[in-house]
Formats: structure tokens, sequence, C-alpha cells
């Protein structure tokens, strides 16, 4: 029985892994190489620094620690002017209809995601108000696969992970939450997210 839900962000609740991708080519771009969606898989659910490091690896650059923050700034920036423009539209399928049907059951949501930019990406969606936590980037010390995250996730609403159902599109968000102690539903393709208790194409096909 499901107390708690914890939410992904990135390719659960909103696709914005098209504007990672977008501001990743363009610094690859000034690096002097190509970035192409194939290699942007590669940086799914992973923090921004580890994306750096594996895109630096892809182009075969090496850039002392300053560059690296100069260059994971600039990133940054542009993803920023992205994502300030997004807006309802863009919050993927069933999304509100399944968080909305959750809360009417009393169920706990929090949000379990790897971004320093989820808090201004669901207030831009407008969704803040479904959220009784949200657990992000800017609150985890260990990435996932760790189960940090989701740890956190489940204390902020007061429940055992046992009570708690995680929904990821990442396999290593898939791992998080199993390492937690929680369900986990993934959201994509069954052969990588095998690990998963469940895998659905999306939240739409939860909606009652
Ligand atoms: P930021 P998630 C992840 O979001 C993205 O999938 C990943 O591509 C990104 O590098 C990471 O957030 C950090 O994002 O640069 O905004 O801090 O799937 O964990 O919600
Ligand atoms: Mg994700």
């Amino acid at each position: 029985h499901m107390k708690g839900a914890i939410f992904d962000l990135d390719g659960v609740i909103v696709d914005t892994a098209k504007y990672h991708f977008l501001a990743w080519r363009e610094l690859a771009k000034e690096l002097g190489f190509e970035f192409t969606e194939e290699h942007n898989e590669r940086l799914k659910g992973v923090s921004r620094v580890e994306s750096l490091r594996i895109l630096l690896d892809i182009g075969g650059i090496e850039a002392s620690e300053a560059e690296q923050q100069r260059m994971a700034q600039e990133k940054n920036d542009r993803y920023v002017q992205f994502i300030s423009q997004l807006d309802e539209s863009e919050l993927l399928p069933g999304v509100r209809q399944y968080l909305t049907g959750l809360r009417e059951r009393g169920v706990g949501i929090a949000l379990g995601s790897a971004s320093k930019n989820a808090e201004f990406i669901l207030e831009r969606l407008h969704i803040s108000g479904l959220f009784d936590a949200v657990i992000d980037g800017n609150k985890v010390s260990k990435a996932k696969p760790d189960p940090e995250v989701f740890l956190k996730g489940c204390e902020a609403l007061g429940l055992a992970p046992s009570a708690c159902v995680v929904f990821e599109d990442a396999a290593a968000g898939v791992e998080a939450g199993k390492a937690a102690g929680c369900s986990v539903v993934g959201i994509g393709r069954p052969d990588i997210l095998a690990e998963a208790d469940l895998v659905v194409g999306g939240l739409a096909d939860l909606v009652e």
C-alpha cells in the first residue's frame, strides 16, 4: 500500500533532457567537437559536474579544475535560458492528473532529482504546490545510484521507504530507489529498467 510517492524530474515530469542536450552541444561546439543525442543518453540522471566529465572524455579534452568550473557555469547559464521559457504545456502526459489523484487519496508526494534547478522548473510548470517535499541536487551529496536522494525524500515525508514508491526513468535512479528500500516504477524501456518492480511508458498509463 503506497503512502508516499517520490518522483524523478527529468524524464518523468518533464523532458528537460532536450534542453540539457542543446546546452551541452553548444559547449562541445565551442570546444571543437560534435556532441550527439546518442552521447546525451549517457548524461541522463547524472549530475552536472559528472556530465561535464563525460563530455570532456567524449571530446578527448583535458581541462583544469578552474576551466571545468567555468564550462559548467557556462552550460548552466545556457540551460537556464532555455528552461526560463518552460510552461505547463511541457508537462509530460498524465503528470498533473496522476499527482492530483494521489493527493486526493492522501498520498505524500516528493521530488527526488539530481538537478540544482529543480525548484525553478517546478515553478515554471506551475506544479510546486503538488509537492510536500523537494529533494534536489542542492540537498544531496551522493549521486544516484546512491540511495541518498530517495532516503531523504522518505524522511521528508515522514514515511518508511517500504511505504514509498519511486518513479524513475534512468537505470541509476531505479537502482537508487531499490537500494533505498522503496518499490520502483520505471518510466520508459523495460530492457533498460529491468530492476524496476513495474515498467510503464509514462504516468499517463497510471491515470484511472
Ligand atoms: P542541473 P533528474 C538530472 O535530472 C538530469 O537528468 C541530468 O541530465 C542533469 O545533468 C542533472 O539533473 C543535473 O541538472 O545541471 O540542472 O543541476 O533526472 O535527476 O531529475
Ligand atoms: Mg530522470
